[in-house]
């Protein structure tokens, strides 16, 4: 391999380019850089994670309270705050709604204060979305 020259391909090490006038520099072709595409683009907002509030049923805390709550905590119309309720009472349990973490057990954490306020064991849970 020649120690002073560009090798027989046109590219060259660089401390031999570094030793050319500006003139000659500019006339040096640089050797041709293939890239692959990225068949997959990754997204650049990731959805944050949901948390249901989940209604347990109880034995003792009337039911127009329990929609009372629903519709002051949750902004559940009369009507959803009675289906909620309504299954609660019938299975044990029902969904009423899904937050981002923070909003989701500071909800749940208020409506079941509502109900200690009054002596009632009403109780929202909060767990993860799938
Ligand atoms: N089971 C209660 C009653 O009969 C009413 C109730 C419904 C309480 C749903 C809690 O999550 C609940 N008074």
């Amino acid at each position: 391999m020649p120690a002073d020259g560009p090798q027989m391909d046109g590219r060259c090490h660089p401390w031999q380019n570094a030793g050319l006038s500006l003139i000659a520099k500019q006339s040096v072709r640089m050797p041709e850089i293939t890239t692959k595409p990225r068949v997959k683009v990754k997204p650049q907002t990731e959805r944050p994670k949901l948390y249901k509030v989940i209604l347990i049923n109880d034995d003792f805390t009337p039911r127009e309270f329990v929609v009372t709550v629903l519709k002051g905590e949750f902004k559940l119309s009369e009507d959803q705050a009675h289906r909620v309720m309504i299954t609660a009472h019938q299975r044990g349990v029902c969904v009423v709604a899904v937050f981002t973490r923070d909003v989701a057990e500071t909800k749940a954490t208020r409506a079941t204060d509502a109900g200690k306020a009054k002596g009632y064991p009403l109780l929202f849970t909060t767990e993860p979305e799938e």
